[in-house]
């Protein structure tokens, strides 16, 4: 029997404070939005290297180089999902095709609706952070975020908005739509860091 064996081990892989979620519940604020593929397109501006913006249409997009990460995802309201197998393109991957000025040192991520979350250049292009169109090799479901949501793996999931729009960079870091509302402008799990009132000093801009 391996069950309370591999339930220790999954103990071992959630970080403090939270508890396993079986299957996938679907989280977010406000409704899900309508997948248009003749309006879709993912950006890239900001502090570009270029200072010129940079486009791909959801063909173009969906033709760049496909890469695969297993990755975890931590709901700040205390549960957890472990294992998935997400798939699509990899952050540094746009880092390279629309590179950043060298005053580039935060990104904001950009989704319908306006929803947006704020990284740092070196969370946004960690190993394993992926712009994912698909989970466990099937494409996303409409609320799961197809066509394309951001997986990081080692930050709180409000830091993956789902329906990914584009991305600027920033010479300055900016609170993004939950970092606006109460929640740490890091988010990482593994220091429960949950809410902006526990920021020390250097974690974020003022509110
Ligand atoms: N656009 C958008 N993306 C979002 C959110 C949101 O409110 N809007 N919520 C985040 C939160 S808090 C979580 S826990 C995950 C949930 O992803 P899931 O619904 O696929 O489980 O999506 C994240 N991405
Ligand atoms: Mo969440």
């Amino acid at each position: 029997m391996g069950q309370p064996e591999s339930r220790e081990s999954e103990q071992a892989q959630l970080p403090p404070g939270q508890r396993l979620q079986r299957g996938w519940p679907v989280t977010h604020y406000g409704p899900v939005p309508k997948f248009r593929p003749e309006r879709w397109e993912f950006r890239v501006f900001g502090v570009t290297a270029d200072a010129d913006k940079h486009c791909w249409s959801h063909e173009e997009f969906s033709a760049l180089p496909y890469e695969t990460a297993v990755a975890d995802l931590h709901c700040v309201t205390k549960f957890s999902m472990l294992g998935a197998e997400w798939g699509g393109v990899s952050t540094r991957t746009i880092l390279e095709l629309a590179p950043p000025g060298p005053e580039a040192t935060h990104v904001m991520v950009w989704a319908e609706y306006g929803f947006s979350s704020n990284l740092r250049l070196s969370d946004f292009t960690a190993e394993n952070a992926l712009f994912a169109t698909h989970r466990d090799g099937e494409l996303l479901t409409a609320e799961h975020g197809f066509p394309v949501r951001l997986i990081v793996p080692h930050l709180y999931a409000w830091k993956g908005p789902k329906w990914v729009r584009g991305i600027e960079y920033m010479s300055a870091d900016r609170r993004g739509f939950w970092e606006e509302r109460g929640y740490h402008n890091i988010g990482d799990p593994w220091q429960e860091q949950r809410y902006s009132y526990q920021e020390e000093p250097g974690d974020g801009p003022g509110l």
